[in-house]
Parts: structure tokens; C-alpha cells; sequence
């Protein structure tokens, strides 16, 4: 059988299945706060065109408002000042083969239980290759988190008196999978690929800065990474082909063997 007829066999049998890492998009999804001397980002708006009534007898349609950054979405080189003049840099010119990968899933569910403001630091990564091998060039490294299980907007933006704590990367970390490991980019389960208190870190937003600065990607509101084996899964994130655009909302989804431990059903039809 050929490759892709391979493929759609093995999902149709369940040995492999579609995870969608995408949280719902709509006026309930939260955005990220910046310090009041910054401007922010507006949250989504919708509003109806026609709904089967005189505007429009037959059809349903809405305009959409929001930010390019909000709810899960994308984040592109150009979005960040250190990524700026590099080539194909922009939600419209970047390569679409850059928007597929393998999936390295970190877990570090347990150490953020503990501590919210929990930062990667190399020594995790190295652990975690020790185990699952080494991360290879052109992979989506996820951080798993458990962040996506704070359903409540308070929760999960946990913005305190001092501004807003949750788990992000060490810039030594993200140095090493930008320079060293070569990966597309980073996604996370948090609001945005920075942890909450890097704006004080050296350089402010030190994972923006840094994966930006060398034409990686980032991820952002992610969600079922709990479904999702360390590695052998793929994924495939690619955000709206907006003109000049620094990052888009999208549909992230994930090709991944089915547990083992789960029996494998023929998919519902
Ligand atoms: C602008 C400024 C700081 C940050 C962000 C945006 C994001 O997190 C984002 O969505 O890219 S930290
Ligand atoms: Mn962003």
C-alpha cells in the first residue's frame, strides 16, 4: 500500500488517531495582559451577518474580531523585534513544509503542581532525551504542563499583584532547542510561550526573544497534550496566510498511535 493510503487505512482502523490541541475560540477566551503602559490585544467579538432571516433568507455567516494572539494560535519569527529582517518570517511566506513536524512532549505536569512559575531548564531537556532519545531537527517541542486543565479565565491567567505566574522556559532552554537542537518552534499550554514573569527576565520575554531571533515558531493555548505519547506523534500547525501577519489563531492537530493499552475501534462514521 502506498504511504497515504496507509495512513487513512490506519485511522480509519484506529491504530492511529486526529488530536486536536485547539481550545474553543470565541468572546470567552482569555487574552493575555500586558503592563498598562503597553497596548493590548482586543478579545474575539462575533457578529452576525444573517442568520435565515432578512439579511440573509437562506445562510448563517459572522464577522470576527480578535487579535492576531489569541486563544490557541500561532506565533511567527516577525511577531518579535529579534525576528524582524529574517527571511520568510511572516504568517504569508513561511515555507508550509515549516508547519509539520514530529512531537517531543515534555512532561512536566508534576514539577508545575508544585510551582507555578516552574521554568525549563536544560538539564530537563537532556533528562528527557536520555529517556526518549535525542530531539530531532525540525520538531515541535511541547511543554506539558496541565496549564489547559484551568478552565476558570482567573485561574489560568493567574495574574497576581506582581503580574501573572505560570510555567514558560529558561532562556538557556530555549537557546538550546533554537540553536543546538534546530526545532521549528515550542508549543505550550499557557497563554503565551513565555512564562508569566518574563517580562523581568533578561532579555524581557527571553522565549519569544530568543526563538523569534532564530526563525523558530511558537504555540500557544494548547490543550489534550495529555493525549499525546512522548514522542512519535506529528503535528501540523499552520496559521491563516494573513498578508504581513505576525501569527494567526489555528486549528493545531496531532497524527498519533493509539495507547496501547486502549483497544483500537474502528472509527465512528
Ligand atoms: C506581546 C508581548 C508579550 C507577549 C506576547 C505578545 C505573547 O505572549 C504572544 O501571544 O505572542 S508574552
Ligand atoms: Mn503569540
Amino acid at each position: 500500500m502506498s504511504l497515504l493510503a496507509d495512513l487513512i487505512a490506519s485511522l480509519d482502523s484506529g491504530a492511529l488517531k486526529v488530536v486536536d490541541l485547539t481550545q474553543p475560540l470565541g468572546p470567552q477566551t482569555p487574552v493575555i495582559g500586558l503592563p498598562p503602559m503597553f497596548a493590548s490585544s482586543p478579545g474575539v467579538s462575533i457578529d452576525v451577518i444573517s442568520r435565515y432571516d432578512g439579511k440573509g433568507p437562506g445562510w448563517y455567516w459572522n464577522t470576527i474580531r480578535m487579535g492576531e494572539h489569541t486563544g490557541t494560535h500561532f506565533d511567527a519569527p516577525v511577531h518579535w523585534i529579534t525576528g524582524k529582517d529574517l527571511a520568510d518570517n511572516r504568517c504569508d511566506t513561511i515555507p508550509a513544509r515549516r508547519f509539520v513536524g514530529p512531537a517531543c512532549v515534555i512532561d512536566v505536569t508534576a514539577e508545575v503542581a508544585k510551582n507555578e512559575d516552574f521554568l525549563l531548564m536544560p538539564d530537563h531537556v537532556t533528562a528527557w532525551e536520555k529517556q526518549h532519545g535525542t530531539i530531532p531537527r525540525g520538531a515541535w517541542v511541547l511543554l506539558r504542563t496541565g496549564w489547559s486543565k484551568r478552565t476558570d479565565p482567573a485561574r489560568f491567567l493567574n495574574v497576581k499583584a506582581d503580574g501573572p505566574h505560570s510555567p514558560g522556559f529558561h532562556r538557556s532552554t530555549s537557546e538550546l532547542l533554537a540553536k543546538d537542537r534546530d526545532v521549528l518552534g515550542v508549543g505550550v499550554e499557557t497563554v503565551g510561550t513565555d512564562a508569566g514573569q518574563a517580562g523581568t527576565f533578561d532579555p524581557p520575554f527571553s522565549n519569544h526573544a530568543t526563538m523569534h531571533g532564530n526563525g523558530k515558531f511558537g504555540l500557544a493555548s494548547l490543550c489534550n497534550l495529555d493525549q499525546l505519547p512522548a514522542t512519535g506523534a506529528v503535528v501540523i500547525a499552520a496559521p491563516l496566510k494573513i498578508v504581513d501577519g505576525s501569527g494567526s489563531p489555528l486549528r493545531v492537530l496531532a497524527i498519533s498511535p493509539a495507547p496501547p493499552d486502549q483497544p483500537q475501534r474502528p472509527a465512528e462514521s
